[in-house]
């Protein structure tokens, strides 16, 4: 997007991206900020915190909020935490984008989270993404339904995987939001520790390396993060949570192919991603029912569902 002609005042504010699981909502926050901060993958509630993405423009200051994915079969504790988590940054936005993939077109769960956006006085923006992977005449009724699940509201077709629209969708975005001076320093593109993405990308191959159940009865937690003082090594260990003694030899996999697979494709992840060479350490912890007990949701960060506007 052109940021060459600021016009206008100086405006700051918080835009939530909201949806079911899986419509791209974590995939567009990259590609809007221009970094990969959240973690991708195929299968559906990859995201389980709130994450922010920061994009600072000559005009506006945008930060953008990643959410879980929005569905109703709650289950598990961490289920009912992350969707709650993602309900309630519609509370404390500024303008709120509702994401749909347009290859699925408009299915009940959808419905539903319009259904709950019709209330809200913020500015909602529905989005239809990934039209890359369907033609032209199939898009124009999901567009026309999207519209029709939000009356008066503006809709956006984009794909996020291919950056396609989106520059658009970011000059649509900043004219709703308040007047103010930026909150974060230009160069800030996240609220998320170098720790905490690192944990994050960890995660991302264990659901790109597992199968069925258990990418959802995992979790990663870095037990130590050092950088060498002249930055040319950055050492990491992390432990994998697993909910069943049964679920370890599966991450662990034959002959520890598995667990080395994830290591390293983690390993390469983190060192593009901080510029550096890492040594990093993997095992596996049983942990019993973790995702129904809320200390360990607490020690995770996955059960703090308060403000993030300080
Ligand atoms: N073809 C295509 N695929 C996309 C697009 N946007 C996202 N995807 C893919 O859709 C899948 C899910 O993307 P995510 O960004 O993780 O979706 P999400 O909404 O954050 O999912 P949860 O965190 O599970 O709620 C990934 O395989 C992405 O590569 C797009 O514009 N086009
Ligand atoms: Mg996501």
């Amino acid at each position: 997007m052109s940021d060459s002609t600021p016009a206008g005042p100086y405006r700051c504010g918080f835009i939530a991206l909201i949806g079911r699981p899986n419509v791209g909502k974590s995939t567009l926050l990259n590609t809007l900020v221009g970094e990969k901060l959240a973690i991708v993958t195929p299968k559906p509630q990859t995201t389980r915190t709130r994450l922010m993405g920061i994009k600072t423009l000559s005009q506006a200051q945008l930060i953008f909020v990643d959410t879980p994915g929005i569905h109703s079969h709650a289950g598990s504790l961490l289920n009912r935490h992350t969707v709650e988590l993602a309900l309630g940054a519609l509370q404390e936005t500024d303008a709120v984008l509702f994401l749909v993939d347009a290859q699925r077109g408009i299915v009940d769960g959808d419905e539903k989270i319009a259904a709950r956006l019709s209330g809200l006085s913020t500015p909602v923006i529905g989005v239809v993404n990934k039209i890359d992977l369907l033609p032209r005449p199939a898009l124009l009724p999901v567009l026309d339904r999207l519209a029709g699940l939000l009356p008066g509201r503006e809709v956006v077709p984009v794909s996020a995987l291919h950056d396609t629209n989106t520059a658009e969708l970011l000059s649509t975005l900043i004219q709703p939001l308040p007047v103010g001076p930026a909150l974060y320093p230009s160069d800030e593109l996240t609220d998320q520790s170098e720790r905490m993405l690192a944990q994050e990308m960890i995660r991302e191959q264990l659901f790109f390396n597992t199968q069925q159940e258990i990418p959802y009865a995992t979790a990663a937690v870095i037990e130590e993060f050092t950088e060498r003082p002249d930055k040319s090594l950055l050492v990491v260990r992390a432990a994998i949570h697993v909910e069943r003694a049964s679920q370890k030899p599966i991450v662990i996999g034959r002959g520890g192919a598995r667990l080395k697979k994830i290591g390293q494709a983690a390993r390469r992840r983190l060192e593009a991603f901080f510029g550096c060479k890492v040594f990093l350490e993997l095992f596996v912890k049983v942990s019993k029912g973790w995702t129904n007990r809320p200390g360990m949701l607490h020690e995770l960060g996955l059960s703090d569902v308060s403000t993030r506007r300080a």
